[in-house]
């Protein structure tokens, strides 16, 4: 076999090219290759070495397919010794994402340069990992503790040139990143410059509460993992022992937290956001259509997120409402959300006026004759939305896809109200929509390949992470949700109070507890759409007896100020007696004997709703593996990360 790692001499120069797609990931035969490389260049006629990557980018850290599998030598903090303890220069030559392992490995390196759109960090955390090659002490050497912390803790890889403010890179080139390093490193050797190791720098000195204020910071942030916990203490050692001994706790944390099932299911959520994205039958090289327009049913919270999506994405967006005054208002809270990013310092004001520009309105669907793609956005009424259909079918060219941003209803339904079924797309989007990651795509029976191609290539270039879905009552997401707010309500009339359910839920890690979801989801709404239900659809009267109650009393969540919960002028939910009472009432009405639940119970109650009704999802082929069902639960509905989803947690828990 030949090794990903050619080595040979150019001039006086050594280049070590890593050559590994897709994104020279540090298995075990580039390792070897590594080392292989840099012992035979310490005897060679080389004066100095460079170490950079073919294909897209520097290496993008170690092979995670490898992790868990038992130990593979040479190991990588020992490769990077060796790169390290070179008597020769060594230079990393720096593109694309080096991160990780591979941002380690440059860090070992003596020098570093870097193109201006090269990225480096340290993205371990978000795989329930530390950096385990030396990243928790060389940061920190070369950048300070702070900087160190920042960047670990939180992941986010930075730009060339924030890493060259902060001390790790040294240059940044232009041109040719290969002949660009190979001059500078002949540059290096006429300058007799000297090897220069990281760990052998010592620490800049550090506030004395610093790593106190993170812990703290993190508890909130993370709460409940491992690993950003790890990494101050590591940080920590990393100011207080020498190199050798920081390390060894490194790298006793790092074999730690990958045999964590914290690090397991975050691992098998990276790999399962990867898979969502491919539909098994759909040939990689399904044309595309080309998307270069879009155009917007609905101006309201939904349309307004949907056409800032793109916008940001630098897609032009015409929005429809049906009057002036509805448009006035539908661009008046897009021009609050662009406002809010740039205080959040999200977005510059000059990238804030030009994504806003891309957004313009209109009151007449004319104006939607020429664009590629439409996503209504309106009220969820199948009537109202086979209107929508149906007229959009009279303006829209031919070849423009049609989507429905619905979140429950019948995708094939509303294709029939257009004589292009096959144009006919689902694309729900997760409120704030230009913020939530989730898009759930729900392939109709007559959905064309080449439009679900389409979309799903789409969804990446508006930074979405993509789900596919069957045709169902709910889809994935949202089927999922009634079983789980029916048990809430069970759980309820059995003896739980609201802050009960919401509090075990939210100490095992879900964002927000089942009833603070319905009431900010509005109460009222639940309550509509089951006036338009059969009896039978409705399900057990016991599952919806208290919401209607609290409906019925104008208690229609956060936006009346009442729901389960009072709220004050922070949106503080508030216990209330009068919720209670209500809750007596119903269970006396159906004969329950009101009893104490356990946290544990709870807990296990609910969750088990929602993988029952996963568990049918799969069967029925509604989402085509369980990962898919997993990811939609933690980009879309605030399941813990590193619990790994709900069916990751069920097969992890037995
Ligand atoms: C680490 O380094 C630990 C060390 O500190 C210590 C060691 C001792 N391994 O995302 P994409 C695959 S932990 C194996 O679609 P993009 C990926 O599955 C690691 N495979 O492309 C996909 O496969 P497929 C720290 C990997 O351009 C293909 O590559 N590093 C790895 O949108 C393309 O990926 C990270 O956490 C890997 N490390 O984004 C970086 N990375 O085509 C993780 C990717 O079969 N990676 N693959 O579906 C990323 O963030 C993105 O992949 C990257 C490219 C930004 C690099």
């Amino acid at each position: 076999m030949t090794s990903p790692v050619d080595y040979r001499l150019e001039g006086e120069i050594g280049v070590i090219s890593v050559d590994h797609p897709p994104v020279n990931a540090l298995s075990q035969a580039v390792r070897q290759g590594l080392l292989d490389a840099i012992t035979a260049a310490q005897t060679d006629a080389s004066k100095a070495l460079v170490i950079l990557c073919e294909g897209r980018t520097f290496i993008a850290g170690a092979d995670i397919t490898e992790f868990g599998k038992g130990p593979m030598t040479p190991y990588l903090p020992d490769v990077l010794d060796t790169i390290e303890a070179s008597v020769k220069p060594v230079i990393a030559a720096l593109h694309g994402t080096a991160l990780g392992g591979g941002f380690e490995t440059a860090l070992a390196a003596h020098y570093r340069c870097a193109v201006e759109s090269a990225k480096v960090g340290l993205p371990e955390v978000k795989l329930g990992l530390i950096p385990g090659a030396g990243g928790t002490q060389r940061v920190p050497r070369l950048a300070g503790a702070a900087a160190a912390l920042d960047l670990i803790t939180s992941g986010a890889p930075i730009d060339a040139a924030k890493a060259l403010q902060l001390g790790l890179i040294d240059k940044i080139v232009d041109g040719d990143l290969h002949d660009a390093a190979i001059a500078w490193a002949e540059e290096l050797v006429a300058d007799g410059a000297p090897v220069r190791r990281s760990s052998e720098l010592t620490v800049p000195d550090v506030e004395p509460d610093l790593f106190d204020q993170y812990r703290a910071q993190l508890s909130k942030r993370a709460r409940g993992q491992i690993a950003p916990q790890h990494i101050v203490t590591c940080i920590e050692a990393a100011v207080n022992s020498p190199f050798a001994e920081g390390r060894a706790i490194e790298r006793e944390l790092f074999i730690e937290c990958m045999q964590s099932p914290q690090s397991i299911a975050m691992r098998h959520l990276f790999f399962a956001e990867r898979e969502a994205a491919k539909v098994a039958g759909l040939p990689k090289d399904t044309p595309l259509r080309a998307i270069d327009s879009i155009g917007i049913i609905g101006g309201g919270t939904m349309g307004g997120g949907i056409a800032m999506s793109f916008a940001n994405a630098g897609i032009p967006v015409t929005m429809i409402e049906i009057s002036d005054a509805a448009l006035d208002r539908g661009l008046s809270i897009i021009d609050k959300n662009y406002a809010g990013s740039v205080k959040r310092g999200k977005l510059t004001e000059d990238a804030a006026a030009n994504c806003r520009a891309l957004i313009k309105g209109a009151t007449d669907y004319a104006a939607l004759a020429d664009v590629d793609l439409v996503i209504e956005a309106v009220f969820e009424d199948p009537d109202l939305k086979k209107t929508v259909f149906g007229q959009l079918d009279e303006v829209c060219k031919p070849g423009a896809i049609l989507a429905t941003n619905t979140s429950y209803q019948d995708v094939d339904q509303i294709a029939l109200a257009t004589r292009r079924p096959e144009d006919v797309i689902g694309m729900h989007f997760f409120s704030p929509a230009h913020i939530m990651k989730l898009l759930e795509i729900v392939r109709g029976e007559k959905t064309a390949d080449d439009v679900l191609a389409t979309v799903l290539r789409l969804a990446k270039k508006i930074r979405k992470v993509p789900v596919v879905s069957g045709v169902c009552y709910g889809f994935i997401g949202n089927r999922m949700l009634r079983p789980y707010g029916k048990q809430s309500q069970l759980l309820l009339l059995e003896g739980a109070t609201p802050e009960q359910i919401d509090n075990a839920m939210q100490d095992w890690g879900m964002a927000m507890g089942p009833l603070r979801v319905f009431d900010l989801a509005g109460l009222d709404v639940g309550y509509k759409a089951r006036q338009a239900l059969s009896d039978a659809m409705k399900g057990d009267p016991q599952t919806y007896r208290v919401p209607d109650l609290l409906v019925e009393m104008g208690r229609l969540g956060q936006k009346s100020g009442a729901g389960f919960y009072t709220y004050d002028d922070k949106r503080q939910p508030i216990p209330d007696p009068a919720v209670a009472e209500i809750i007596e009432r119903a269970a006396g009405e159906f004969g329950i004997e009101r009893r104490e639940l356990s946290d544990e119970e709870i807990v296990d109650r609910l969750i088990s709703a929602l993988v029952d009704e996963g568990r049918k999802i799969l069967d029925e082929g509604i989402a085509q593996r369980s990962g898919d069902i997993d990811v939609v639960y933690v980009y879309g509905y605030g399941f813990p990360v590193s619990r790994g989803g709900p069916m990751h947690y069920a097969d992890s828990s037995g």
